[in-house]
């Protein structure tokens, strides 16, 4: 019975679309970590330092937008419902008047706990949201925050939008198809009894 599981959640992987979040059906406000969008189930967003999280329509943004508040050390933290293989963002706030030296961007992807990529980029320092970037890999989590280019904290604001990620195509176990075959056949055979 296990195996007829495991080979029908494979092929729902496979099958697969692009998970977008807007924020556009959110509404406004603060909210908890562990926040859901009802864009997607498939991710929950936390502030790592703090519950600093809020939806508004911010200059920053692109209509309503994700803050992650406090001009500390923390980072927007996506928790996802199964592994991911790749996302990208948009983000603003990119405020070089606040900060007074460059900013960086940087996407980390987490597997169990363990960093598996770092990706990060020179934002523009515009304070506007008019760039994005992007991770692949095998994730279950991944951060979003600015930084010095080194990385060392900035205690910046992140604002981000218009979030895409696909979830891991799973390989198909073999002998998937047959064992779904023959679930199919059993429903039949029920069927035809009754
Ligand atoms: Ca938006
Ligand atoms: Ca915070
Ligand atoms: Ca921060
Ligand atoms: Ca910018």
């Amino acid at each position: 019975m296990k195996k007829s599981v495991v080979a029908v959640l494979s092929l729902t992987a496979g099958f697969a679309n692009a998970d977008f979040i807007d924020f556009e059906n959110d509404g406004a406000g603060t909210v908890a970590n562990g926040f859901v969008s009802s864009d997607s189930t498939n991710v929950s967003f936390s502030d790592t330092f703090g519950a600093d999280l809020a939806l508004a329509t911010y200059l920053e943004g692109d209509g309503n937008s994700l803050a992650v508040f406090g001009d500390d050390p923390s980072r927007l933290l996506m928790t996802f419902s199964d592994n991911v293989s790749s996302l990208s963002l948009e983000f603003g706030n990119d405020d070089f008047g606040f900060t007074g030296v460059p900013i960086f961007a940087f996407l980390r992807g987490l597997l169990g706990g363990v960093e598996t990529a770092l990706v990060s980029i020179a934002a523009n320092n515009d304070d506007v949201m008019n760039q994005s970037i992007a991770i692949a890999g095998n994730f279950d989590q991944i951060e979003f925050y600015y930084a010095l280019s080194d990385g060392s904290e900035l205690g910046l604001i992140e604002v981000v939008d218009n979030i895409s990620f696909e979830m891991a195509v799973v390989p198909l176990p073999p002998g998937a198809f047959a064992g779904l075959a023959l679930l199919g056949g059993m429903g039949a055979y029920r069927r035809i009894r009754r």
